[in-house]
């Protein structure tokens, strides 16, 4: 993974059989062939940002879970090396009750109208468990609206290339959203003691956000990653401090806690007012288009340690950086250093 510490980790697969077969019970769509290693799981409350840092933990900009809908059912995402690959394959599964579908695509956009299919609840209600109330988990429970359904299934998107030199497997889990239950439920179904969790702080208060909740179940968890996003206002605010208070008392004092506090800025959108070159975010996808794969990569680990110089040096002067709170994530340990020819 990304932290200082585990930077010696090989980053292979280490699910043990029997761990293997725990997963395949809980999710028996996971795909356990593949065995890209253990997977990331990315839990938080909702808009506090687990797409954009899924998008720049895979180096890809994904991404299409802002839009619309939502993320209302788990979508996991792989990255697969394939040697024979001279153009970008996804790979897309989705099998919910009677349905299955397998899919291939090779355009973003069509992975992006199905993963928005599966994530509709008014257009796809037999996609969800809790609006079909015969289902056995929620037989004699209340009526679900469909502007609040969520489900556990998830949808699976895999991308193969031979520019991919490290396989990775990222969890994007539905945001807790405040009254429901159900998202809560999804969230922690995730939090596994076998799953590396990267718990993502937005801009609630703890006191109002689901986050303090999740970090207590990620007590169990050897191997998680806390990151504050919005690191900008929630620095000048010095609720960073109070999140790290909240978070270090959930989690009984884990003494190996650290706050990464990360602010992507505005993701690029043409004409955008206040969009600020060589401050927020490029055009991945045109960079993707014309320069490659391994091009968006090295420019999202640049533009994550750019935002990381920019922090450190706005609050330079402030108290508030600490060995447990640190400005940025090291994106560049697990693979993207290979790609920048430095080592
Ligand atoms: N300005 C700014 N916007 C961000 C940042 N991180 C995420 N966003 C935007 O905030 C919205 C919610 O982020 P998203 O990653 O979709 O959150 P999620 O709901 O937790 O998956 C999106 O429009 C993002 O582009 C950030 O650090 N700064
Ligand atoms: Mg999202």
């Amino acid at each position: 993974m990304w932290t200082k510490d585990s930077k010696n980790d090989s980053g292979k697969p280490n699910l043990d059989a029997e761990q293997l077969s725990k997963l395949q019970d809980r999710n028996k769509l996971l795909d356990i062939l593949e065995n890209q290693g253990q997977q990331i799981v990315v839990v938080g409350d909702t808009s506090s940002g687990k797409s954009t840092t899924i998008n720049f933990l895979l180096g890809y900009p994904f991404n299409f879970v802002a839009q619309g809908i939502g993320t209302r059912r788990p979508c996991v995402m792989t990255l697969t090396p394939d040697p024979e690959r001279e153009k970008v394959l996804f790979r897309t599964k989705f099998q919910k009750n009677d349905y299955t579908k397998e899919e291939d695509f090779t355009s973003l956009a069509d992975v992006a109208n199905l993963v928005r299919n599966v994530n509709d609840p008014r257009a796809h209600p037999e996609w969800f468990d809790c609006l079909n109330l015969d289902r056995d988990a929620y037989r004699g429970q209340s009526m679900v609206r469909p502007d609040d359904a969520f489900d556990e299934t998830p949808v699976y998107v895999q991308l193969l290339h031979k520019e991919i030199d490290c396989p990775m497997r990222l969890v994007d889990v539905p945001g807790l959203s405040r009254g429901n239950r159900l998202t809560t439920r999804i969230a922690l179904s995730f939090i596994k003691p076998d799953n590396a969790v990267i718990l993502v702080i937005g801009k609630d208060h703890p006191n109002n956000g689901g986050f303090p909740h999740l970090a207590a179940a990620m007590r169990e968890c050897s191997r998680t990653i806390v990151v504050q996003n919005f690191a900008n206002t929630k620095i000048q605010d010095n609720q960073v401090s109070e999140n790290y208070s909240a978070l270090y008392e959930k989690m009984s004092g884990r003494t190996d806690l650290v706050l990464y506090c990360i602010d992507y800025g505005l993701p690029y959108e043409p004409g955008l007012p206040l969009w600020q070159e060589g401050y927020d975010q490029q055009d991945w996808h045109k960079i993707n288009k014309e320069q490659g794969l391994q091009s968006v990569r090295r420019a999202m680990v640049q533009h994550t340690e750019m935002r990381a110089k920019q922090l450190q040096e706005r609050f330079k002067d402030s108290q508030v950086f600490s060995n447990v709170i640190v400005p940025g994530i090291d994106l560049a340990g697990a693979s993207g250093r290979d790609d920048s020819g430095m080592t």
